[in-house]
């Protein structure tokens, strides 16, 4: 797994790069998920394969930039899901994006998840390495990352981080959130899921939810590259992410690109999120 971990950061040193001076415009592609890729995404995608190949325990990977899975070692142990870069749609605005990391053994159904990670380029590049326990690095002048610490959920926040179009809620989603905020939490949310995420493991909690709604019926995050990573973390922080009733990591796609509705927060958000989606 450490091998996995080294060229996960020798990929973000690079794309940390390639976000600072490298053309922000669009490609002529259009991903799997129907997104115009902009240079950035295949850039980045190819920095990402590129450092995994030279990684023998690699078995296969699956990007959110591809359609299926590309083979690596045969005689690899792991199955990477990766988002090379989270939210790029955000780099013209200078606001901060990400890279995410599932990686998984015996298959990309959340309960093979063995590890996840992932990469916020924001006004500093911090990396976090969920396995045992979720740990924050950060890099430094020399091109290192540096261990800063443990993160640890609260088992109540104070932030609020709703996405979706609002005018596709269902009516009970809407009283859960309206009930959080009259209940004094604070609005956070940039539409980057990776420093969505972040802030709320780092601020002590809070929920962030991107539920089911009436133009998105199953959710628009993928499963495999975004959404089992981040339940993971957030489990391993002492939290909980669930699909409204089930744990996210009892899910299994049946499609690489399958999209879920997903909520991660502490215990105490996430216990509200359940009896709202309960009735
Ligand atoms: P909305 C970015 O495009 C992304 O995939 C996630 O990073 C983010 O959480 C979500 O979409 C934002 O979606 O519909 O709230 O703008």
């Amino acid at each position: 797994m450490t091998e996995i971990y080294e060229a996960i950061k020798r990929s973000a040193a690079r794309i940390k790069e390639a976000i600072a001076f490298d053309d922000t415009g669009y490609s002529e592609n259009i991903n799997s998920t129907g997104d115009t890729q902009l240079k950035l995404d295949i850039k980045s995608d190819l920095i990402i394969e590129e450092e995994f190949a030279k990684v023998a325990c690699i078995k296969e990977i699956v990007s959110e930039e591809k359609e299926g899975k590309t083979p690596l070692h045969g005689d690899g142990i792991y199955s990477i899901g990766y988002d090379p870069l989270d939210g790029s749609s955000l780099i013209d605005v200078n606001l901060s994006v990400g890279s995410i990391f599932g990686i998984y053994e015996g298959g990309f159904a959340g309960k093979n998840l063995k590890a996840a990670v992932y990469v916020v380029y924001g006004p500093r590049v911090e990396l976090v390495i969920a396995h045992e326990n979720v740990t924050l690095y950060r890099l430094n002048q020399k091109g290192e990352f540096v261990l800063i610490k443990e993160i640890k959920l609260g088992a109540k926040g104070k932030l609020n981080a709703p996405g979706a179009t609002q005018m596709g809620w269902e009516p009970r989603h809407k009283a859960l959130i309206d009930a959080i905020f009259a209940d004094g939490y604070r609005l956070r949310y940039s539409g980057g899921m990776v420093p969505d995420l972040h802030q709320i493991l780092l601020k002590g909690g809070g929920l962030f939810s991107y539920p089911a709604t009436s133009d998105v019926p199953k959710g628009k995050l993928r499963m495999i590259f975004e959404v089992f990573p981040f339940a993971f973390v957030y489990e391993k922080a002492g939290g909980a992410a669930i699909d409204g009733k089930m744990r996210l990591l009892d899910l299994t796609p049946s499609h690489p690109h399958d999209t879920t509705p997903c909520f991660f927060g502490s215990q105490t958000e996430i216990e509200r999120v359940k009896q709202c989606y309960a009735k």
